[in-house]
């Protein structure tokens, strides 16, 4: 049948519909094909009427057919014509990143917290008694010195260390005690090693009297710092604090040249990392604890940071300079 080829050369849905009228419509040519059926001769009828309903299948398909393909071929144009490139690169946006020191802060605290130790906090403007007073930081401690401590008016201060948490958390429950206290303290002090704000991160074990050793507490340091910087040596060196009787540095070989000495350990081989110490009876004295013994320790986050990343200077930490962040994404 030629109209067969004629719908599909058919090159638009518009050309398509005019052949579709010219044979399905009221006018149309199989309207009248079909009006013809009443002039047949009643023997003839039948075979007349079946080869024009199968006619009229056949045109309806080829329709069909080509309405479909041209239908989609339209669709895919306005596709392409329509397409926006969504992938195009924003050069306004800049990705943050976590902050070197609370990158290991939460390393830090992830060692601790799998110990069971848990984790407290407290007020970062503080009185003489939890700050001092109670951690048997004597009247004369230079500590105490207006030049070292930031006070206010009336006489409250910023805490200078995150020993006070400790103090807090003993008066208000009872031992055994196993916490740490991570945050911010402030000191008055500016240089090449120290800003007026950094991070601490302090621990405290209280259990009954007996309970708790030195022993202990180099075990769980030692580990501690093994976690942190890998296989390092470490050392316990005799020291003091106030609040710690008897009180240790700790040092860990050099994590830049491995012990033999370079410019960053001043040649000792040796990077001082931690102190610690038996919690002076003192301490307990103030808080109202009897009986009892604990062992605590301190460091300072910047300081790990630093040495964790080999960031040369501590100020830049403080910056708040995206490529310093981008660097550790
Ligand atoms: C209580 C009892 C004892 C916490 C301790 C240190 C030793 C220590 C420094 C490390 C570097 C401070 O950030 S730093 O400058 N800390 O050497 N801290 S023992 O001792 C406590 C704390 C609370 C109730």
């Amino acid at each position: 049948m030629e109209i067969l080829e004629e719908i599909k050369n058919t090159d638009s849905l518009e050309k398509l519909e005019e052949l579709r009228v010219g044979l399905f419509g009221k006018k149309g040519s199989l309207a009248a094909e079909f009006a013809r059926l009443k002039d047949i001769p009643p023997a003839e009828k039948k075979e007349f009427a079946a080869n024009l309903n199968e006619k009229k299948a056949l045109l309806q398909n080829a329709l069909d057919e080509r309405f479909e393909f041209l239908k989609s071929a339209q669709m895919e144009q306005k596709l392409k014509s329509e397409y926006i490139d969504v992938s195009l690169y924003n050069r306004l946006t800049k990705n943050g990143a976590l902050h070197p020191v609370m990158e290991t802060m939460e390393k830090i605290i992830d060692y601790f917290v799998a110990l069971n130790f848990s984790i407290e906090d407290g007020p970062m403007v503080e009185d003489d008694f939890h700050n001092f007073e109670a951690l048997n930081l004597p009247k004369h401690h230079p500590a105490r010195d207006m030049q070292d401590t930031f006070y206010f008016n009336d006489g409250s201060l910023l805490r200078t260390h995150t020993s006070p948490v400790q103090i807090r958390t003993m008066m208000q429950s009872k031992p055994p005690i196993r916490i740490i206290a991570p945050g911010s303290v402030f000191r008055r002090d500016y240089d090449l090693t120290h800003t007026p704000m950094f991070h601490q991160v302090e621990g405290l074990v209280v259990d009954d009297k007996g309970k708790i050793s030195f022993a202990n507490l180099k075990h769980i340091l030692t580990d501690f710092l093994q976690h942190m910087f890998g296989e390092v040596d470490v050392r316990f060196r005799p020291s003091f604090f106030p609040f710690t009787e008897p009180s240790a540095e700790v040092d860990i070989s050099c994590v830049f040249c491995k012990g033999d000495g370079c410019r960053v350990c001043s040649h000792t081989g040796w990077l001082e990392v931690l102190g610690c110490g038996i919690v002076d009876p003192n301490v307990f004295k103030a808080v109202g604890y009897k009986d009892v013994s604990g062992y605590a320790f301190g460091l300072g986050v910047e300081r790990f940071a630093m040495l964790m990343h080999a960031i040369p200077d501590l100020r830049s930490l403080f910056e708040g300079d995206n490529r310093l962040l981008e660097q550790f994404r």
